[in-house]
């Protein structure tokens, strides 16, 4: 009989790790998800898996990746073939607030995972969640050769991790990639980013909870993807017989603004009177475009984006209009 896989996802209750979890799960994989440890019973962080609980094939572990000897335990006692690395502080904005924890839990998070590999079992597959905002400033369509050139604590942090993914594989011979994953967006998504943000706030001003949906910057361009489609991406870069980083997005670009228009043209709003743009929501630098060339992955992985920009706008615009309505 075949070995089950067993795979270990940090951020398991995040929008990806919740989503790479149903995924595998669907693969017959046994899965372990990492939870951060918090003293208050909050159920609204186990939202996102609640469906799995009872699975016998999904279990939590808690522990800290920035804490190396807690990575050190669960990876010992559940030795994994494949650990997914999705554990982070992902918002952009918060970074130039909390600059010093983004960096612990973005950069040294994965040495201390990287570092477990290497020292207990080199056969485990790591896989890094790299992001496009590592690209900054430089121009697009970007795909795996363009420059680096990050420019926010979030991105520097990304591009150190990135990095030493790159340098456990070619020093190491571990089987370490990153998936450098352009925006990817769904009705999991956190209400702090920007897709989700407007979604929300369309259906509170439907139902009468609220008039304005404020935002910072609407001019910046951003690669808008499905969370779900891109969590696959993920699990065929660890299937691969050579491990390497790929490019996921879907060559397709909108400004935040087109996002917006999108989803009142739905709620059937006018944006001139429900929207307004402040500039005390600006980022102290902001990426202005992003645009992916995802060439690479379609080609090697046979990957394909299935939802697009409008479908992805619909399916959150419904799935908050639901969730509100159910609070009336
Ligand atoms: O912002 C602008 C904001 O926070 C998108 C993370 O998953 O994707 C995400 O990073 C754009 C930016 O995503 C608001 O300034 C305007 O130009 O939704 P976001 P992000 O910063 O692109 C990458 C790939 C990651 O790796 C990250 O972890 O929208 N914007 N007004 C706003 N953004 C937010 N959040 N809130 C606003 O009110």
């Amino acid at each position: 009989m075949k070995k089950q896989k067993v795979a270990l996802i940090t951020g398991v209750n995040g929008q990806d790790g919740s989503y790479l979890a149903d995924f595998l799960l669907s693969k017959d994989y046994r899965v372990v998800g990492l939870l951060r440890y918090t003293a208050s019973n909050d159920s609204g962080k186990l939202a996102n898996i609640q469906h799995n609980l009872s699975n016998p094939n999904f279990s939590l572990e808690t522990g800290d990746i920035t804490d190396a000897s807690a990575m050190w335990r669960i990876i010992d006692k559940q030795r994994p073939d494949e650990i997914y690395n999705l554990a982070a502080q992902s918002h952009v904005g918060e970074s130039y607030r909390s600059p010093m924890s983004t960096a612990h839990i973005d950069a040294i998070g994965p040495l201390n995972i990287l570092e477990t590999i290497r020292c207990l079992d080199k056969n485990i597959r790591f896989y890094q969640a790299s992001t496009s905002e590592m690209y900054g400033d430089t121009p697009g369509p970007q795909n795996e050769q363009a420059l680096f050139s990050p420019i926010s604590p979030y991105a520097c942090a990304k591009v150190f991790a990135h990095n030493l993914t790159a340098t456990y594989r070619k020093s190491y011979d571990i089987f370490a990639c990153s998936g450098i994953l352009f925006n990817h967006e769904s009705p999991r998504r956190g209400e702090h980013f920007v897709t989700r943000k407007i979604t929300k706030a369309a259906a509170n001003i439907l139902a009468n909870n609220q008039d304005k949906l404020e935002l910072g910057r609407i001019d910046t361009r951003r690669d808008w993807g499905f969370a779900g489609d891109y969590v696959e991406a993920m699990w065929l870069m660890l299937q691969n017989k050579e491990p390497t980083d790929y490019v996921i997005g879907t060559g397709e670009t909108h400004t935040v603004k087109e996002f917006v228009e999108e989803v009142f043209s739905l709620a059937g709003l006018d944006i001139n009177t429900h929207m307004v743009s402040t500039e005390t929501l600006y980022r102290p630098h902001d990426v202005a475009f992003l645009l992916a060339d995802p060439t690479k992955a379609e080609t090697d992985l046979g990957w394909k984006r299935k939802v697009g920009f409008k479908q992805l706008a619909k399916m959150m615009f419904e799935n908050d209009t639901v969730l509100i309505k159910g609070k009336k």
